[in-house]
């Protein structure tokens, strides 16, 4: 693993050979750098083991940037190398992107009801502005990413191959699992939930994909994603963030039930897309934070029994705690599902 960006590609996206590199530890996914140029840059090494597609990917990207200037949405300005292309392959064989880096704050989880609202907002700002795109315009980069019986599969598949040996020792978080599986399988919005028509999102619309600038300014980040996918994907993932105060992997205590925290998720983000939701997304609203939050869950026990090879961690047992800091919010949203349901019926009427 690379320690700084390779002199190849600093030269490649015309960063000075001198300027400082900080690695930046914000995602799971790729490696990112901060070099402090003026203006400061960001240089990505892609993780081609999770996009496999990475020319298609930067094909989103641009398409994406374009339409979000065309609205007047701040976003990501791509660098384009001195050979023309948006990607750099150095010579060991790995992929690298360069953006201008957006200054200010990024948080994990939001720190007061305004700012939860205003993260929603920018999200729901952002799928407003790509209401009218077609998700055919956008490449798949990654297949099923909210196809919640697909990573339900995917999870049931680990359990069985156990391919870490890890089966004993997550018994409890697999037995955990299957329960709230059982419970989801029942709620009355699920049948909504699964004929979710697909649309242009951003499909990871969590708390720490906004940057705040000095002047207020939100900037919706870690586009990688955007593509076909379900609207309340993005508004599930809001919920999974903001309704919740501890962070992602901080499994010591469920929390309660924040149903003031749900409505100003729903009502930030509702005005900020400024449209109608469908009916059938209106339906399946309540759970949307149950969902997202279950699937996540799902993912971060897959990635346990399988040894860790999709999500970064930076402690051994990071994945297992991910999972149970994740499935213990999931039960405090299903405990709550009825004053769920009551609060986003308020936010949807309200926009009627
Ligand atoms: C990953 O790249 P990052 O860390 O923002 C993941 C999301 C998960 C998220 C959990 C491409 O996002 O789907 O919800 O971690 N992205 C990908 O924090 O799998
Ligand atoms: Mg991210």
């Amino acid at each position: 693993m690379a320690t700084t960006p390779p002199a190849s590609v600093l030269d490649a996206f015309d960063i000075a050979p001198g300027a400082a590199a900080t690695l930046l530890g914000v995602g799971h996914i790729h490696q990112t750098w901060h070099m402090a140029t003026s203006p400061a840059t960001v240089v990505q090494r892609i993780n081609d083991n999770v996009f496999r597609a990475p020319h298609e990917l930067m094909g989103n990207l641009a398409r994406l940037e374009s339409t979000l200037r065309a609205h007047d949405i701040p976003t990501l300005e791509w660098l384009t190398s001195r050979h023309g292309t948006l990607l750099h392959r150095d010579e060991s064989g790995a992929l690298w992107r360069a953006y201008r880096y957006v200054d200010g704050d990024v948080r994990r989880t939001a720190s007061s009801l305004g700012e939860v609202q205003a993260i929603s907002h920018a999200f729901g700002r952002f799928a407003g502005a790509l209401a009218d795109e077609s998700p055919d315009d956008y490449v798949p980069v990654i297949e099923g990413f909210h196809d919640f019986s697909a990573r339900e599969r995917a999870w049931r598949f680990a359990v069985l191959r156990d391919e870490s040996n890890r089966f004993l020792r997550a018994q409890p978080e697999i037995e955990r699992a299957s329960r709230i599986l059982e419970r989801v399988h029942e709620l009355a919005e699920f049948d909504a939930w699964r004929q979710l028509p697909p649309r242009v999102v951003h499909n990871d619309a969590k708390a720490a994909n906004i940057v705040r600038g000095v002047d207020g300014t939100l900037t919706v980040i870690d586009l990688d994603t955007t593509m076909g996918g379900p609207l309340l994907a993005d508004i599930g993932a809001l919920v999974r963030t903001l309704c919740r105060s501890a962070s992602e992997d901080d499994d010591r205590a469920a929390g309660s039930l924040q149903t003031e925290r749900f409505g100003l998720v729903l009502r930030g983000w509702l005005e900020g897309y400024g449209r109608q939701l469908h009916a059938i997304e209106a339906q399946a609203l309540p759970i949307a934070g149950v969902m997202l939050t279950v699937e996540n869950a799902l993912r971060f026990l897959t990635d346990y029994l399988d040894g860790d090879t999709y999500f970064h961690i930076e402690w051994p047992e990071q994945n297992r705690a991910r999972f149970r800091a994740q499935i213990g919010h999931a039960q405090v949203l299903l405990d709550g599902i009825n004053d769920l349901r009551r609060v986003a019926a308020n936010e949807i009427a309200r926009r009627r």
